[in-house]
């Protein structure tokens, strides 16, 4: 993207991916993550990392351009898992690592063996967080996620949220970690039970990218919570936020909306050469005649 809009860009083990350089969104794939999964959680309580390559692979060839890993089970060792996990992803697919975990002592022990440039999930706008936090970002030189949000919740006014934005980028800043090396999370609130939540998130992002200059990411599904048909929700809350200047997101690869929704973004900004992706998409889920 052309002026002073910085790129972030995070290495896998062959793989790099570059946010911020197009208008088409780069997906972080969520499905390495044990919410609401109660298979793979009985899988990582009793260690059987193996089913990880599976859910690696699979993301990967659907499209995910990083994979989140997040191993927090209570009652689990989610240090050895999550080193484990790691190891265990980037043997089977080349992409950048989005490290997830709330404890610092795990993500500092992940820094330590991943490969490439991660991205850290995350840290908030509470001092004890980025006091534990950004000195590991600038160590590393990794890339960090952070949450608009701080010990107060999570504001519901936008303009509290690029307040908690600000905070973080210059505390980062502080420490000598780049503009490039930052993604704002606006944070999706569930629209059901939030009537003006996800215009809250929309404004927040159009503000971090134009008045900012920094590229954001926001976990998609949160938005559809308690909706039918969430799916197609989640796809449409998308291309309103790609409008915004979202230039990543953290979703489900395998699930077609979003698949369809990406390419679309694709095609119609002229990022995608003659449509080839898009029209390879529609041929790929064709309905059998
Ligand atoms: N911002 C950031 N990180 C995040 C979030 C965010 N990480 C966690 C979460 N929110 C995003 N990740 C997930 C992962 C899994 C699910 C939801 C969000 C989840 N998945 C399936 C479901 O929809 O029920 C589980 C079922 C299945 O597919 O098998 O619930 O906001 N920075």
């Amino acid at each position: 993207m052309s002026g002073d809009f910085p790129v972030v860009k995070l290495e896998g083990t062959k793989k790099s991916v570059t946010v911020g350089d197009k208008k088409t969104p780069v997906l972080i794939g969520e499905r390495i993550n044990p919410t609401n999964r109660k298979k793979l959680i009985e899988q990582l309580k009793v260690g059987n990392i193996e089913v990880l390559r599976g859910e690696a692979k699979a993301q990967v060839e659907a499209g995910a351009d990083c994979l989140d890993i997040n191993v927090g089970v209570p009652g689990i060792d989610e240090k050895a898992t999550m080193i484990a996990a790691i190891k265990i992803v980037q043997e089977e697919v080349d992409v950048p690592i989005v490290i997830d975990s709330s404890n610092p002592d795990v993500i500092e022990a992940a820094l330590k063996v991943v490969q490439g440039r991660p991205g850290i999930n995350s840290t908030t706008g509470e001092a004890k967080r980025m006091d534990s936090i950004l000195p590991l970002v600038k160590e590393y030189d990794a890339v960090i996620i952070g949450l608009t949000l701080n010990d107060a919740g999570i504001p519901t006014e936008s303009a509290k949220r690029i307040e908690i934005a600000k905070t973080i980028v210059s505390r980062a800043n502080a420490l000598g970690i780049q503009n490039d090396q930052i993604l704002i999370d606006p944070l999706a609130l569930a629209c059901g039970s939030s009537q003006d939540g996800a215009i809250a998130s929309l404004d927040t992002i159009g503000y971090i990218r134009n008045e900012m200059k920094i590229n954001t990411t926001i976990g998609l599904s949160n938005i559809s919570f308690g909706m039918p048909d969430r799916s197609k929700l989640n796809a449409a809350f998308l291309l309103l936020a790609v409008g915004q200047g979202l230039t990543s997101f953290i979703g489900n690869p395998l699930d077609k909306e979003i698949q369809f929704a990406i390419r679309s973004t694709g095609v119609l900004w002229g990022e995608d050469n003659f449509g080839m992706k898009y029209v390879k998409h529609c041929k790929l889920n064709a309905p059998q005649k």
